[in-house]
């Protein structure tokens, strides 16, 4: 068989913390080569898959030379013989050889890591690119791109942990980059101008600014977009990840640090509804902590106009999403395909949401390499939206610039399939309703 995978390999790479990561490379009995390496996240949830890391001296404990073992052994013993063209095989036997439901045995980076490049290796096989060996009907996606960055990304300037722009106005990808990077760079202006300036860049490449509230962080973003040039409301709309979990204390409630307060969950939603009374916020997220399904009821009855987009909630998990669907929490899911451990676990979570009619959200780590391989996901799965950071750090540009080649080179064989804020299905509309304030 030409695609039989005949040989697996797996070392340490760096990620763009510094941090060490899994990189595998497969390669087929036809001589086709596949490489891949994982993500991390620094904003984890407990409902993740399982990343292993050896603890001990190398690395300050981060080391994965336990999850490298693994994948040359276990994993390759599982997986050499299979067809690489058929990924769900691949990913049913990664799983079964794991054995425990969030693959801690054996390490989810060291399973998706080989899951990724078995995909590559595929695509290679076929001289396909590899969004097609993950979907035949290509969709560019809309792009979430980080301007300002709180939290755990960013040194906990402010709580927040991304504020983002969203082009809504955009009509293709590649402008919708342009006018997110012309956003970035007028906010960096105003926050020089405004003397809160920091010489930290985030995590995501987002701005970290000295500022005295969460609110005054939402407030700088509106500023850096008038100064753009750009309309916000039907031209650019705000989306935020609120990361709620990592704010949340013992007893139950939220402490805003940058504001030395406490809130309850219904006064945070509440807090947050003030800012989209005011700005045209068209999507947030994680607007409380993973387990609060009250907060999030609540959540959901107050802010169900706009996208409520689940990222700690559902974990890229199906039990999860459909837990949420039962309660009739949040309306979108943001999919991060280490969250769930396999290629075809996360193309299963993007498929549920739509069925479902969940919007998905293809998403990066606050940890990413070089790789592009999401960017395939995203346009082969036809999500529809994607967000992967700034408009600065090569990590992120590595995916926003393999978007613009896909979209170029789509391009050239006729319409270019661009989702657009269509992708914000009726939550769209609030855009508008809200541009006219
Ligand atoms: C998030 C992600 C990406 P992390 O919370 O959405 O911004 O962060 O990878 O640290 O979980
Ligand atoms: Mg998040």
């Amino acid at each position: 068989m030409q695609t039989e995978i005949v040989d697996v390999d797996a070392w340490e790479v760096l990620d763009s913390r510094g941090r060490p990561t899994v990189a595998c490379r497969i390669r087929l009995g036809d001589g086709s080569v596949g490489v891949a390496t994982v993500p991390s996240g620094e904003s984890t949830g407990r409902h993740e898959a399982h990343e292993l890391r050896d603890g001990g001296e190398r690395y300050g404990g981060l080391g994965v030379q336990g999850a490298v073992a693994n994948v040359r052994s276990e994993l390759t013993a599982a997986v050499v013989g299979l067809d690489a063209g058929d990924q769900r095989a691949v990913d049913v036997r990664l799983r079964a050889t794991d054995g425990t439901p969030n693959l801690a045995r054996l390490g989810a980076n060291a399973v998706l890591s080989v899951s990724l490049a078995c995909a590559v290796a595929s695509a290679q096989s076929r001289r396909a690119p590899l969004w097609q060996v993950i979907g035949s009907a290509p969709r560019l996606p809309l792009p979430m791109v980080n301007i300002i960055s709180g939290g755990a990304h960013a040194s906990n300037m402010i709580d927040i942990q991304d504020l983002l722009v969203v082009p809504v106005g955009a009509a293709s990808f590649a402008e919708a980059i342009e006018w997110a990077g012309r956003v970035r760079s007028a906010t960096a202006k105003v926050a020089d101008a405004e003397g809160i300036a920091s010489a930290l860049v985030a995590d995501e490449g987002g701005i970290a600014a000295r500022l005295t509230s969460n609110r005054a962080a939402v407030e700088l973003l509106a500023r850096g977009v008038e100064a753009s040039g750009l309309r916000l409301g039907d031209q650019i709309g705000i989306a935020i990840d609120v990361a709620a979990t990592h704010m949340l204390s013992p007893d139950g409630r939220y402490r805003l640090t940058a504001e030395d307060r406490m809130l309850d969950a219904q006064e945070l939603v509440d807090e947050i509804e003030s800012w989209c009374a005011a700005l045209p916020i068209l999507s947030v997220e994680d607007v409380v902590a993973e387990d609060d399904w009250a907060g999030w009821e609540y959540a959901s009855e107050r802010l169900g106009h706009i996208q409520l987009l689940g990222d700690d909630l559902f974990a890229t998990q199906l039990n999860r999403l459909d837990e949420g669907r039962t309660r009739g929490v949040a309306n979108a899911v943001l999919v991060k395909v280490n969250q769930n451990g396999t290629l075809t676990g996360g193309l299963d979570v993007v498929a549920r949401a739509r069925e479902i009619g969940y919007a998905p959200v293809v998403s990066a780590r606050s940890g990413e390499t070089e790789d592009t391989w999401l960017a395939d996901v995203a346009v082969g799965s036809q999500a529809g939206q994607i967000k992967v950071g700034s408009t600065v750090r090569s990590e992120r540009n590595a995916k926003w610039n393999r978007l613009l080649r896909i979209e170029r080179e789509i391009g050239g064989f006729g319409d270019v399939p661009y989702a657009g804020s269509a992708a914000l299905g009726p939550r769209a509309q609030a855009r508008t309703a809200l541009s006219e304030l």
